[in-house]
């Protein structure tokens, strides 16, 4: 009995030392590479599946390992990501706010933390200082004024003089949703030509977008000449309703959209709608550089806007490179 269990005794010892490396280099880890935690809006559009993948594909490449959390549409599964993220005690935070306001008591938890937090895609409204060091996103306001732009020239060219428009916004109280409006109105407020019959919000949905449209045909029918869509998930949904009139839609009404996603610029390919401004969702390379910056203790720069283009009839459609997302 006891000559066994001092064979058990040595082989447990001789099985310590060679796990605790006095038996022979072990490899040390090597530096345990940066945590970032992302709270994604949820999986409304293909441009939002689109800028998950990219983000996904980028911290791979960049060896940032990823928490990334799908919030559903619902910002307070945001808010129990983002302190899942403290508690976790990941190197950066990143979100993408679904809406504008709401976000203080848990971004001061992560400032008390001393974990820094990064805006992707949509930006916030605080009167507080520091809670966030940087946003990358689009410049919406501009993708409005590129809309309204458009419509001006279409106007020009068809020697309209009277134009009706009804728009279908994205989610209220969204960046997106109120600069897109804002850049829109903006640039069209001095055409006397340009009325905006109603703004109805689609929330970013196709099937809202459907709803809208059908709603918005009932009431103004072929009063309508131009619609407004703040996204191309929408666009997609209301195009069917139109069709099930004797519009035609690219021709008897004039289609405007946001964000040039491949099922968008193919039905601009069909002349079924006349203008998509791009709206990228690759944000992941810039995202990564940023954390790396932030956790090297260098500056970063406030708002990180990429360039966007347009898309449409003024234009060899044809000659428009595939998408992607
Ligand atoms: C824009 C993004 C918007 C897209 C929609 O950057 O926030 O949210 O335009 C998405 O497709 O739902």
């Amino acid at each position: 009995m006891l000559r066994s269990t001092a064979f058990r005794l040595i082989g447990i010892m001789l099985s310590l030392l060679l796990f605790t490396g006095c038996a022979g280099a072990v490899e040390e880890p090597d530096e345990p590479g940066l945590l970032l935690g992302f709270s994604q809006i949820g999986s409304e559009s293909a441009w939002r599946i689109g800028n998950t993948r990219d983000i996904e594909n980028s911290a791979e490449e960049y060896g940032i390992s990823l928490m990334l959390e799908n919030a559903n549409q619902n910002q307070e599964n945001q808010i129990d990501a983002i302190r899942r993220f403290i508690a976790y005690k990941v190197d950066v935070i990143a979100f993408s706010p679904i809406v504008e306001d709401g976000w203080d008591n848990v971004l001061m938890e992560a400032k008390e933390a001393g974990i820094p937090v990064v805006l992707v895609d949509r930006d916030i409204r605080t009167e507080k200082e520091g809670l966030t060091t940087c946003l990358i996103g689009a410049d919406f306001y501009n993708e409005g004024v590129m809309a309204g732009q458009y419509l001006i020239r279409k106007a020009d060219e068809l020697g309209l003089e009277e134009v009706n428009i009804v728009e279908i916004t994205g989610t209220q109280n969204s960046t997106p949703m109120e600069q897109r409006q804002a850049g829109f109105a903006d640039t069209i407020s001095s055409d006397p030509r340009m009325h905006i019959l109603e703004s109805i919000d689609g929330d970013f949905i196709k099937s809202r977008g459907a709803e809208c449209m059908r709603y918005l045909l009932e009431t103004y029918g072929e009063e309508i000449d131009v619609v407004y869509s703040h996204n191309d998930e929408m666009t997609l949904g209301a195009l069917p309703e139109i069709e099930k009139t004797s519009m035609i839609p690219g021709k008897d009404i004039i289609i405007i959209s946001i964000d040039a996603g491949q099922e968008a610029i193919d039905v601009l390919k069909d002349g079924r709608i006349n203008c998509v401004v791009e709206c990228t969702p690759n944000l992941g390379d810039e995202l990564m550089e940023i954390v790396f910056k932030l956790k090297n203790g260098e500056e970063v720069e406030a708002v990180i806007h990429p360039t966007e283009q347009v898309f449409s009839d003024e234009m060899d459609v044809n000659s428009i490179a595939p998408r992607g997302y």
